[in-house]
């Protein structure tokens, strides 16, 4: 694999930490369980995956002259937020279109969490009806449009960055940086646990773990409901970043294993899994997830660990993504 041919813009503190969940190990009495933190992997407007995935782009819409990147995402992405923030980081401008993704009652949905945050950012943030999909949408190409209508050149970054040809980049990238933590720590995480979305957080590990010369398995938890449409961009980005890096091997729909059983019915919506994984991890280690993601992959481990399907003999690594900002539009559920 050769990835230092692409150039990379560092938008983190660094390495983002490892660590171990030792209340949580004990208390569910399988495997260790350890944590890397990528929801504070930086100090823009409180970082997570898309920081690590735009490290690779920002090169290439510098390059290009652009002025503006523009992106797309539900009303309360963390995606779009994190490109507000490394616009604002860089000098640029943002354009964001927020999609109607998920129903959801609490009467401050669309001004607090997120959204909020790209407005204190200086974002354009347009709200638009279209409801949940991963793939490429007419309202982004109005965007588009409407940068270039004003005289602006648009950066077009799709939803969680990842349907893009450098999307897959920042977590191979990432894979290396476990490897070399792996060598500090003197562990070995023969399983990780990844959520799952738009794709590229896992394609991109898929393909940097298989650069390396100990294999492990990649366990995929989705968030999205519409698992079929994720495993197939998941391997689809995997496949395409495999070509771009140079991989030695075929990337495979074996190496694509996403778990299906932890999304509940709609995207974006709790089940009473993601809310008591959530309340486990905040009460016996302080860690932090959210309803639409990590609580629904922290709901996965639990339950992964208790089925035994993840075996006490393992060393596993959770993959903490970020999607805490989201928390103040779910107030409801916790009152
Ligand atoms: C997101 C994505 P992928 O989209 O790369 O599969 O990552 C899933 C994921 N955890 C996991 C958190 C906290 C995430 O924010 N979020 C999206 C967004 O718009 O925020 C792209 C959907």
């Amino acid at each position: 694999m050769n990835l230092d041919r692409f150039e990379r813009h560092p938008l983190m503190f660094g390495p983002s930490p490892i660590h171990p969940l030792k209340r949580l190990s004990e208390y569910l009495g399988g495997p260790q369980i350890w944590a890397k933190r990528d929801d504070c992997n930086s100090g823009l407007a409180y970082g997570g995956n898309k920081i690590r995935k735009l490290e690779y782009l920002v090169p290439d819409a510098l390059a290009q002259g652009c002025d503006t990147l523009v992106s797309i995402g539900g009303v309360q992405s963390n995606h779009t937020r994190q490109v507000a923030a490394v616009a604002a980081h860089l000098g640029l401008n943002a354009y964001l279109v927020q999609e109607h993704w998920v129903d959801w009652p609490d009467a401050v949905y669309d001004r607090v969490g997120n959204i909020q945050l790209s407005r204190i950012l200086g974002a354009h943030v347009e709200l638009s009806p279209a409801k949940f999909s991963i793939g490429i949408r007419e309202s982004w190409q109005h965007a588009l449009e409407a940068v270039r209508r004003r005289g602006g050149k648009p950066y077009a970054i799709p939803a969680g960055a990842s349907d893009h040809p450098l999307g897959g980049l920042g977590f191979a990238n990432f894979a290396r940086e476990v490897n070399r933590q792996e060598q500090e720590l003197e562990v070995f995480f023969d399983h990780v646990v990844v959520c799952s979305v738009t794709g590229s957080t896992q394609a991109g590990m898929i393909v940097g773990f298989a650069a390396q010369d100990r294999s492990r398995t990649v366990i995929g938890i989705d968030a999205s409901a519409k698992p079929e449409e994720t495993r197939a961009q998941v391997l689809k980005i995997a496949r395409a970043t495999a070509d771009t890096v140079g991989l030695d091997r075929e990337i495979t729909g074996d190496d694509v294993i996403l778990e299906d059983a932890y999304a509940g019915e709609r995207y974006g919506v709790p089940t009473p899994e993601t809310l008591e994984a959530i309340q486990l991890a905040a009460r016996l280690e302080g860690m932090i997830t959210d309803p639409v993601y990590e609580g629904k992959s922290m709901a996965g481990l639990i339950d992964l660990v208790r089925q035994r399907a993840i075996p006490d003999t393992a060393r596993v690594l959770y993959v903490h993504l970020g999607g805490a900002p989201a928390l103040s539009a779910y107030g409801a559920l916790f009152t």
